[in-house]
C-alpha cells in the first residue's frame, strides 16, 4: 500500500505526523516551489534556510533509505505550486493515499483542502503533533470566555505540561511569573554583549549552503534583505549548538535584559533559536527542558528560565491557538481603519533619521531578524502610531523575518503590534512615545529628534504621534479602562497645544509617502 508523505518546508521534524509508520515502499514528497518564495517577496536568508535545511533533511532520510520525491526549483519540470506538484506526483507515483501534516498557515490549508475535491486518491491532514497543544485544545479553552488572556492559558500549559512545577504541582518558586523581576535597561554597550554562536555543521552544509545561495540570487534576484553574512544552522547540529550556546552564555541575563535595545546589539540575549523551533529542527517540548533543567543545575536564574519557558509553552502555543480559533476572518480586521501606506524607508534605513528605526530595520536587513522589543515597540509601535496599512505591515513581517510563518507572525503583528483586532491578544494597544524607548536604549541620545519634545524642530516623531494617535482614536479607545489616565490628559488638553500636535504629526504622515 505505497502511501505519499508530505513534508513541508516548516515540517522538518522526523517525529512529524506524516511519516508516522513510515515504510520503505512509501515515497516522500518534497517541493521546492517558486510561489512560496514569491507568495511575499521572503528576506534571501529566509529562502536560503528554508531550502537548505529541507535538502539536509532529505538528505538524511535517503540515507536512511527511504524514496524521497525531492523537487528542486531549477527542475525543469517544476509546476512551482504545491498543488501542482502533489497533483504530478500522484499521476506518476500512483500512490493508494495521500498524506499531509496539518500546515503553518491557512492559504496553504484551504489548497490542501481543495485538493483533497480534485486528486483521484485520498488526502488525509494529520495533527500536527509538534506544539505542546492542539488548536482544539485551545478552542476548548476559549470558547464562552469574555476576555482571552495568554497569562491563564500558559497556566493550564504549566500545569498539563509539569514545566516548573514543584512535586506538589505548584509553581516553582510560589509565583507563575516572575516577570516584576525581569526587564531592565542594558547599560554595558555592545561590547558586554555575548558573542554570536558558533555554528560548525561540516562540508556538506556549506556545499549545500553555498549551491542554494546560487540558486536563490538567480531566481529571486530583487528581495529586500541581504544574503551574506549568512548567519544561521541549517540542521539540527547547528541548531542544538545555538540552544547550547543560548543556555550558556544568554540564558542567566535573558530576563534581564529581554526589553532592553543598545545601538549595535542585534541579538542581545536572545535565543536566536525561532527558525529552527518553525521550521521543526528543534522542538518546543526540548527547548523547554533544557531550559529548566538548566536552572534546576543551578545554571540560570528562576525569574530568566520561567521568563523564556513562557514565551515558548505560552506565547507561542497561545498565538498559535488563536490564529486557528479566528482564521480566515482574523487576517481582514482592521480595528483603527488603518490605510496609510508603508513609507519607502522599511525598505531601506538609510532614507530615515530615526535612529531607532534604522537599527530595528537594520538588523532585519542584515539577519532577517530582529528581537522582540524592536519589532513590537519600534517598528510596530510606528506602525500603529504612523496607522500603517494592516495588510502591508503583516505582509512586510511576514517576508522578513527568517521565523515568519503567518500562523505566529499575523496574530503578533495584527494583534499585538497594531491592534487591529481591537484587544482579542492585548488589553490595550502597546503605542508608546519616545520616552519608553529612551528608557530602554540607548538610541536616543545619537538621534537628531528629541525623545522628551512632541513638537517643534527637533520633536521625536514617536511623540508627536502618540498623542495624535490618541486623539485621532479617541471614540475607539475612551472606553479602554487601562487607556483612563492617558485619555484624561487628552480630554483635558488646551486646544492650542492639540493644534500643535495635530499639525505637526500632518506634515511628518505627509512627508513619508512623498
Ligand atoms: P527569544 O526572545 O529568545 O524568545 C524565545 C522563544 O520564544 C522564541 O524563539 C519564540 O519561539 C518564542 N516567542 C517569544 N515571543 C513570542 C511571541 N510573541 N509569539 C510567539 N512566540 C514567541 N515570532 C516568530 O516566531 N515568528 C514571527 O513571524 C514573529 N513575528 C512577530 C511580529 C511582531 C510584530 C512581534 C511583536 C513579534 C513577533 N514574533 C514572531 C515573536 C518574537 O518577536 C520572536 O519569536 C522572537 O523575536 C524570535 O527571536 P528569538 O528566538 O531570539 O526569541
Ligand atoms: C517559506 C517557504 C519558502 C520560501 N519556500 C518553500 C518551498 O519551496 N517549499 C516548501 O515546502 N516550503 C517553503 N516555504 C515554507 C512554506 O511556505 C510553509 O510550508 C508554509 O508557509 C506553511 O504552511
Ligand atoms: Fe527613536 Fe525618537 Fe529616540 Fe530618535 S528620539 S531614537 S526617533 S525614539
Amino acid at each position: 500500500m505505497p502511501t505519499l508523505r508530505l513534508i513541508l518546508g516548516d515540517q522538518l521534524t522526523p517525529t512529524l505526523a506524516s511519516l508516522n509508520g513510515l515504510t520503505k515502499n512509501d515515497t516522500i514528497l518534497m517541493m521546492e516551489v517558486k510561489a512560496e518564495g514569491t507568495y511575499v517577496p521572503h528576506h534571501p536568508q529566509k529562502i536560503i534556510l528554508i531550502l537548505s535545511a529541507m535538502r539536509q533533511f532529505a538528505a538524511s532520510l535517503s540515507a536512511q533509505g527511504y524514496n524521497i520525491r525531492y523537487i528542486r526549483l531549477d527542475d525543469p519540470a517544476n509546476t512551482h505550486t504545491f498543488a501542482g506538484e502533489i497533483t504530478r506526483a500522484v499521476q506518476e507515483i500512483s500512490p493508494t493515499r495521500v498524506l499531509a501534516t496539518f500546515p503553518g498557515e491557512h492559504r496553504v490549508l484551504e489548497s490542501l483542502q481543495s485538493l483533497q475535491s480534485t486528486l483521484p486518491v485520498p488526502l488525509e491532514i494529520l495533527e500536527d503533533t509538534r506544539f505542546l497543544s492542539t488548536p482544539q485544545e485551545f478552542a476548548e479553552w476559549a470558547t464562552g470566555r469574555k476576555q482571552l488572556r495568554m497569562e491563564y492559558f500558559y497556566r493550564e500549559q504549566r500545569r498539563k505540561t509539569g514545566f516548573l512545577l514543584t512535586a506538589a504541582g505548584e509553581p516553582e518558586g510560589g509565583e507563575w511569573n516572575y516577570d516584576a523581576d525581569n526587564r531592565e535597561p542594558y547599560k554595558e554597550g555592545p561590547l558586554g554583549l555575548p558573542p554570536y554562536p558558533t555554528i560548525t555543521e561540516g562540508a556538506d552544509t556549506t556545499r549545500v549552503v553555498a549551491e542554494v545561495k546560487a540558486l536563490v540570487a538567480t531566481h529571486f534576484p530583487a528581495h529586500f534583505g541581504a544574503a551574506e553574512p549568512f548567519l544561521w544552522a541549517t540542521t539540527r547540529t547547528g541548531a542544538l549548538q545555538v540552544l547550547e550556546h543560548f543556555i550558556t552564555h544568554r540564558l542567566p541575563n535573558f530576563g534581564r535584559y529581554q526589553d532592553a535595545m543598545v545601538t549595535g546589539g542585534d541579538f542581545m540575549f536572545h535565543s536566536l533559536i525561532s527558525p529552527y523551533l518553525n521550521i521543526g529542527l528543534l522542538t518546543a517540548q526540548e527547548v523547554c527542558t533544557v531550559a529548566e533543567t538548566a536552572y534546576r543545575a543551578g545554571r540560570a536564574p528562576l525569574a530568566a528560565t520561567e521568563g523564556f519557558i513562557r514565551q515558548i509553552l505560552g506565547w507561542r502555543e497561545y498565538v498559535r491557538g488563536l490564529y486557528w480559533y479566528k482564521m480566515p476572518a482574523y487576517a481582514t480586521l482592521n480595528y483603527f481603519n488603518a490605510t496609510r501606506p508603508l513609507p519607502a524607508f522599511f525598505w531601506d534605513e538609510s532614507k530615515t533619521d530615526m535612529h531607532c528605526m534604522k537599527e530595528a530595520i537594520g538588523t532585519t536587513r542584515r539577519n532577517a531578524y530582529a528581537h522582540h522589543i524592536q519589532r513590537l515597540m519600534v517598528i510596530g509601535n510606528f506602525a500603529l502610531l504612523a496607522g500603517l496599512s494592516v495588510k502591508e505591515v503583516t505582509d512586510w513581517y511576514l517576508s522578513v523575518y527568517a521565523d515568519a510563518f503567518e500562523w505566529v507572525e499575523l496574530p503578533n503583528t495584527l494583534g499585538m503590534a497594531l491592534f487591529a483586532d481591537g484587544g482579542i491578544i492585548a488589553s490595550k494597544p502597546y503605542a508608546a512615545g519616545g520616552r519608553y524607548i529612551h528608557k530602554m536604549s540607548d538610541y536616543c541620545t545619537t538621534c537628531r529628534y528629541n525623545p522628551t519634545e512632541s513638537t517643534g524642530p527637533t520633536a521625536c516623531p514617536f511623540s508627536t504621534l502618540y498623542w495624535d494617535f490618541m486623539l485621532r482614536n479617541y471614540e475607539q479607545l475612551k472606553t479602554n479602562p487601562r487607556l483612563g489616565p492617558i485619555l484624561a490628559q487628552v480630554r483635558t488638553m488646551p486646544e492650542k497645544r492639540r493644534i500643535e500636535i495635530q499639525t505637526q504629526s500632518e506634515s511628518f504622515l505627509t512627508s513619508l509617502n512623498p
